[in-house]
């Protein structure tokens, strides 16, 4: 493989991390879900005894921690989400004028990831907003997040549900080193919670708000104390039903209800777990081989942050044994799974303490499917 000279090589030099102040317990939802539960089930007792209603199933908070390891989870607002004649959040709408409720949220960890890299506006020639869910369809997010920070450039929202994150700095990592811009932020404003069942058993628990930024740039133009060098990019999608969101903006051209529950999100976890897990194993090690390298090389594994039985199963594929902590940090357990955001979630609160020239692994998996990886250095 050639060396890349230094204005060739390309760096993440900043992160930032947003996390919203209100958190929900797994107890809070269950009791809302449960309270829920006995409400509608009682309403349509007729109706569930004749088997031509489905009663709504109760949730269970140890059930909730074992299967997943979530224990709370961060909401942009929660007032509304344990209402039992609500259970959504309540967002008041803004005038065109106004911020954007997804824009302030980029922008916190926006300006987070700039003062982390050394950067202002004046440095950035693009912007890359790239989550599950954007709020809007135009002006896109970015553009409004391009204006409020002051960068000439442009900017553009991409979707790649779990994946959006590892497959934008795919995407960042390819402009730099073409030259379109010396430097890239690029940011994801996980505001999932409009988007969660709170009435599902199967899925209330399982998301949570947040937003992560993150500096890509020209390493001879890169003054941060921490950088990280993308050695590699690997990507890979392959289509699945088993994971689903159908709200879109089709949806009021149909006749139907446009706030059914296939609208919201809804999935095959047991198949997701199933099928995803070792496609992801494979993708690791074949990532690592290309570039000559062992699982056993790699210092640290910033892994999709969905369920913790999920990465330690992936990590005991690659290693042959349990990672610890240290080696492949756990977010979810406070987080929970935050779209795209947790494997940068890990990589903020876990990347000082490296050393020059140690390994780490960036990656993601989910909804598509989807799976990305970056192969980082620590620089000296
Ligand atoms: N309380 C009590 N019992 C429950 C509950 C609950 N809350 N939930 C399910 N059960 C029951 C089930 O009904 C089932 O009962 P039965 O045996 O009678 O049918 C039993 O418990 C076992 O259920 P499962 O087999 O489903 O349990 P699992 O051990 O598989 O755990 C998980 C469920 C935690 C969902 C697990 O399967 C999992 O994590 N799978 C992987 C999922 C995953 O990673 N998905 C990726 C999703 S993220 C993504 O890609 C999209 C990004 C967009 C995000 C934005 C969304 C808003």
């Amino acid at each position: 493989m050639r060396l890349l000279n230094s204005s060739e090589q390309v760096v993440i030099s900043g992160v930032g991390l947003w996390t919203p102040e209100h958190v929900v317990t797994n107890q809070e939802l269950v009791e809302a879900l449960n309270a829920y539960a006995d409400k509608f089930n009682q309403q349509h007792a007729a109706g569930i005894e004749a088997g031509e209603v489905k009663p709504v199933m109760k949730s269970d908070a140890d059930f909730i921690e074992k299967a997943s390891g979530i224990k709370q989870r961060y909401v942009y607002v929660k007032d509304g989400i344990l209402d039992i004649d609500r259970m959504r959040p309540r967002i008041e709408e803004r005038a065109d004028g106004e911020l954007s409720h997804q824009a302030e949220i980029a922008l916190h960890a926006a300006r987070r990831a700039m003062t982390a890299a050394n950067k202002t506006g004046a440095d950035i020639d693009a912007v890359v907003v790239s989550c599950a869910y954007t709020q809007r369809a135009y002006p896109a997010i970015a553009i409004e997040v391009q204006h409020e920070l002051g960068i000439n450039g442009f900017g553009f929202d991409m979707l790649v549900a779990c994946s959006a994150a590892t497959f934008a700095l795919h995407r960042a990592y390819e402009m730099v080193r073409a030259g379109t811009a010396r430097a890239v932020l690029v940011i994801n404003p996980e505001l999932v919670s409009p988007q969660v069942n709170y009435r599902d058993r199967d899925s209330h628990f399982i998301f949570g708000d947040v937003a992560t930024a993150v500096i890509v740039e020209r390493k001879d133009l890169a003054s941060s104390e921490h950088q990280f060098e993308v050695l590699g990019t690997q990507a890979k999608t392959l289509y699945s039903n088993n994971i689903r969101s159908n709200f879109g903006y089709m949806s009021r051209a149909y006749d139907g209800d446009p706030f059914t529950a296939d609208k919201l999100f809804h999935q095959e976890g047991r198949s997701v777990f199933k099928e995803v897990c070792p496609m992801a194993a494979e993708h690791l090690a074949e990532h690592l081989r290309l570039y000559g390298y062992q699982p056993d090389d790699v210092r640290r594994w910033w892994l999709h942050q969905a369920n913790i039985n999920m990465n330690q199963l992936i990590s005991k594929k690659l290693l042959g044994r349990m990672p610890d902590g240290d080696e492949a940090p756990i977010v979810l357990d406070r987080y929970a799974n935050t779209a795209s955001a947790g494997s940068i979630i890990a990589f903020n609160l876990h990347h000082q303490d490296m050393l020059p020239g140690e390994l780490g692994v960036l990656c993601s998996f989910g909804a598509g499917y989807s799976i990305g990886s970056l192969l980082l250095k620590k620089c000296a």
